[in-house]
């Protein structure tokens, strides 16, 4: 038995200090921690999840459309016909990045390589790549980075450590198991060396980035990933580069921003992501219908009301929103969301004021609405609410006045030991989010 301990002590302090390596005295760089407050600021953002999966479509399911290999058990044989079919001749990077533009979004998140092991960027170490096998030929990824450039926004790159195709991807993890045909055996820290090496691709070839989205840590919760050494190739290649992992459990030394998958922080709805909240950068992404790839069966759009109320509630926690596209395979954003994301640009516009460069108010989160703040302007956003007075407590500073942010008229007011009482006739009420501006003394 003690024996056994003995062992199971010299394991964990193994894996620990393989978790640890290279990364667990990370001090950010200036520019780092600038670009940090930078993301803070920015608040909305685009994911963009396409792949040679995007022609598939998802098969005619509503699952998530990028996961169809996995779901559908497509042998690598089969998947690797795939790219053949993709040929996205609408393509337009300055149409899409106009796009994120007018909907107030500020960066982009795009896959890089999702789960399937396609990249969709020019790697010269790999030919299971846009250029080298799909007819279209031409890195989309390029094409955007000199598109975000011109029209000054930021380009973060999602990553996935996990890979249905690589064959050293060895011992396998929770999915991409047998039906992918590959051998049983292979040769772990090759793997490590491929993918260190098609990040170092991403970090050289595209200029500065905003960072590395990175996902599927959590298929090997136990992998001997060696992180820490990925972290440090990173901050050694472009220390400004933000790093994040969607790994599900608490931040590991390196990275400098939190996520949080169809989820508002801590709320953990989905059951497979932990409830911890760091002290770093947070972000929640979200899909608009249910999938992250484009999926042609899924008509369950969120509104445009829903999708502000997100975004609003995500500020209100500290959180930025990316917000998710699959775009088609003839490389266009279905119009559906589209028209969602202009409809959430044309409210930002009047309203981002009261979120851009904002943090989470004074007020906690609750289920009427939340609170933004900017220095002494406290914006209350009135989401849920259909009665005619708001009692906001605790309410314990004091108040220079309180105006409907819309038109500036004055809110009746009172402040007292049982906190701020709004009143909020029906006429003022806005049904998206009714916003009070609160100057602090
Ligand atoms: O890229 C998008 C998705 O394809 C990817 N992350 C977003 C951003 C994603 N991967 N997995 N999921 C979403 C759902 C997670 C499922 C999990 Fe599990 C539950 C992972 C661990 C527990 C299912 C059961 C998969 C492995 C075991």
């Amino acid at each position: 038995m003690k024996r056994i301990g003995i062992h199971l002590f010299i394991i964990v302090c193994f894996t620990l200090s393989n978790i640890l390596v290279a990364q667990e005295n990370y001090i950010p760089t200036q520019e780092n921690l600038k670009n940090r407050q930078w993301f803070q600021d920015a608040k909305f953002g685009m994911f963009v999840h396409w792949g040679v999966y995007s022609v598939l479509g998802g098969g005619g399911d509503a699952g998530i459309a990028e996961w169809i290999m996995q779901n559908k058990k497509i042998p690598i044989k089969q998947y690797e016909k795939v790219p053949s079919f993709f040929n996205p001749l609408n393509f337009d990077a300055a149409q899409w990045v106009s796009m994120v533009k007018g909907a107030g979004m500020k960066y982009i998140t795009i896959t890089s390589k999702h789960h399937d092991g396609f990249a969709m960027y020019d790697s010269k170490i790999s030919d299971y790549n846009i250029v080298d096998n799909t007819p279209y030929g031409k890195d989309v990824i390029k094409m955007l980075a000199d598109e975000c450039r011109k029209q000054d926004v930021k380009l973060f790159f999602y990553y996935s450590q996990l890979d249905w195709h690589h064959p050293d991807y060895y011992p396998r993890g929770r999915t991409g198991q047998g039906f992918t045909g590959r051998e049983e055996s292979g040769d772990w820290n090759a793997y490590l060396d491929y993918m260190n090496a098609q990040l170092t691709e991403l970090l050289t070839a595209y200029g500065p980035i905003g960072g590395i989205w990175f996902d599927g840590m959590w298929d090997k919760k136990d992998g001997d990933w060696q992180q820490g050494k990925t972290y440090q190739l990173i901050h050694k290649l472009q220390p400004g580069a933000l790093i994040g992992s969607n790994h599900h459990v608490k931040p590991y030394p390196g990275e400098d921003f939190q996520m949080f998958e169809q989820d508002l922080p801590g709320e953990n709805t989905t059951g497979w992501q932990g409830s911890h909240i760091s002290e770093l950068p947070l972000e929640m992404c979200l899909t608009i219908n249910g999938s992250w790839g484009f999926n042609l069966m899924d008509q369950n759009h969120k509104s445009p009301k829903e999708l502000v109320h997100m975004l609003v509630k995500a500020a209100g926690r500290n959180a930025n929103l990316l917000l998710n596209v699959g775009p088609m395979p003839n490389g266009e954003i279905q119009p559906e969301h589209k028209t969602s994301l202009k409809a959430m640009g044309e409210w930002m516009d009047k309203n981002g004021e009261t979120i851009y460069g904002t943090r989470r108010g004074i007020l906690a989160a609750e289920d009427w609405g939340v609170s933004t703040q900017k220095g002494k302007k406290l914006y209350i956003h009135v989401l849920d609410w259909d009665k005619e007075v708001l009692l906001v407590q605790p309410f314990k500073e004091k108040v220079q006045s309180v105006v409907f942010f819309k038109d500036k008229s004055k809110v009746k007011y009172r402040l007292d030991q049982y906190g701020l009482l709004l009143e909020i006739p029906n006429d003022k009420k806005n049904e998206m989010d009714t916003i009070i501006e609160v100057t602090l003394k």
